[in-house]
């Protein structure tokens, strides 16, 4: 099923003359209205013009979070404010928020690649959605609610919170597909549990899940607890919110929607373009985008690109799941550490839950990493040898997987706090 099965499909040889005709429009717009732009063109001594193939995209500066802090709020906007008809923030937790607006026209694109997006990854007209990403400055809630609308199936907006009443919302309403954050599904069907009652008890099918890392691990964990099928959706606040790449119903790979969003993977030392298949940080050009154009934006997010044909017949490319950022890197005594290849191991071992918290410290001069791991009500219950044995083996796994000694620390159920939002994994106090 599709939602607008031309462009989804459009053949890769028109694709990339639509793109590049989009591409020039993009670096004219930005020339032209965005101080910023002009001056660092300018620094290249480059004009639109030199602008003639896709391959030329190499030659435009790369723009960073910096640049849109650096010209906060609105400095980089290339529209004037009387075009803007909303705005959202990244959740930014260092530093000054970036501030993203959207002329009515955004508004109207980044609906249509949300309902693509909700389509893609299963849902219809006659679905009940759920929507349980945050209303607000935050894009979850409302990229996904203007998407589900422009679908035509009915949406609740029932934000993040009060997990209880969800629940109870989700049965009476019939809810049948969920929004929300992973670590959140998790949650909701932890509580279900707690409730008494069962995934049959609700009419969910398909949950449409974002916003944060989580691995194929804890896709099997929620997808079992609570009886559906769950799906990747990528997006952030600087490109345009949720519905950048999708999963398809084939789970082997997120499509990125490339009428739109022009994709390169760089090594984030260099700066370099890498071919198709290596991974690096994953850069976005926006093609179409009006009040909040960006050239060559490092998404900090660490992916490889997936340019095989996929068999549910989008020709978009494909980027594989989000395993981390280049700045979520945990710097443990020189080894480079992965919040994700920690939870990839604990869920390995089938005793763990997938609540975990990482707390690194500083003794004089030397790194500690401790892994608090939150154990399953009847592994707790165990004999004090066994759970002895069991922060063995996890202790174990983890150092042959990361290379570097670390604690582990078992916790009782329920004893990591949990999240309505995007999950914090990591402490690090040597931050402090
Ligand atoms: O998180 C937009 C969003 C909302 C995406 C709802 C999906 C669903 P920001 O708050 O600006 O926007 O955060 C963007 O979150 O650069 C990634 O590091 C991370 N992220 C988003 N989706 C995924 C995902 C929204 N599926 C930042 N897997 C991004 C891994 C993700 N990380």
């Amino acid at each position: 099923m599709y939602w607008n099965e031309k462009h989804e499909c459009i053949p890769r040889e028109e694709l990339e003359e639509l793109q590049l005709q989009r591409l020039k429009e993009t670096v004219e717009r930005c020339y032209f209205n965005v101080p910023h732009y002009r001056k660092v063109m300018q620094e290249l001594q480059l004009e639109p013009e030199d602008i003639q193939s896709l391959d030329d995209l190499k030659k435009l500066p790369f723009t960073t979070k910096q640049d849109l802090r650096d010209n906060y709020p609105y400095g980089m906007f290339a529209v004037p404010l009387s075009e803007v008809v909303r705005i959202h923030s990244s959740s930014g937790t260092t530093g000054k928020p970036t501030v993203v607006g959207y002329t009515r026209g955004d508004i109207t694109t980044w609906s249509e690649l949300m309902a693509r997006s909700l389509v893609c990854g299963g849902a219809g007209r006659d679905d009940v959605i759920h929507n349980a990403y945050g209303y607000g400055l935050f894009t979850g809630g409302l990229g996904v609610h203007y998407g589900a609308e422009r679908l035509g199936a009915s949406v609740i907006p029932i934000s993040g919170g009060n997990t209880k009443r969800q629940i109870m919302i989700m049965k009476d309403y019939g809810s049948t597909i969920l929004t929300c954050t992973p670590s959140y599904a998790l949650y909701i069907a932890e509580v279900i549990n707690e409730l008494g009652m069962k995934p049959e008890d609700l009419k969910l099918k398909v949950g449409i899940f974002g916003a944060e890392p989580w691995s194929e691990n804890m896709r099997k964990e929620i997808e079992e607890k609570l009886g559906i099928s769950a799906i990747d959706i990528y997006g952030l606040s600087e490109i345009i919110g949720p519905g950048v790449a999708v999963e398809c119903q084939d789970k082997s790979g997120l499509h990125i929607w490339e009428d739109h969003f022009l994709p390169e993977i760089i090594d984030p030392e260099t700066g370099e373009t890498l071919p198709p298949g290596e991974e690096g940080e994953l850069v976005i050009t926006s093609l179409t985008k009006e009040a909040l154009p960006v050239l060559r934006y490092r998404t900090r997010d660490i992916a490889r690109l997936i340019t095989e044909p996929c068999p549910c017949g989008r020709t978009a490319y494909k980027v594989t799941r989000i395993g981390g950022r280049t700045d979520d890197m945990l710097i443990i005594r020189g080894v480079n550490v992965f919040p994700s290849q920690i939870e990839h191991v604990l869920l390995e071992t089938g005793y763990a839950e997938p609540h975990y918290q990482l707390i690194v410290d500083r003794k004089g001069t030397m790194d500690t990493l401790t892994v608090m791991v939150e154990v399953s009500e009847n592994v707790f219950s165990d004999e004090v040898r066994k759970l002895e044995q069991l922060e063995y083996t996890i202790k174990n796994e983890l150092e042959t997987t990361l290379g570097i000694s670390v604690g582990v620390k078992l916790v009782e159920p329920k004893t990591i706090a949990r999240s309505e939002g995007k999950a914090k994994r990591v402490i690090d106090n040597r931050k402090a």
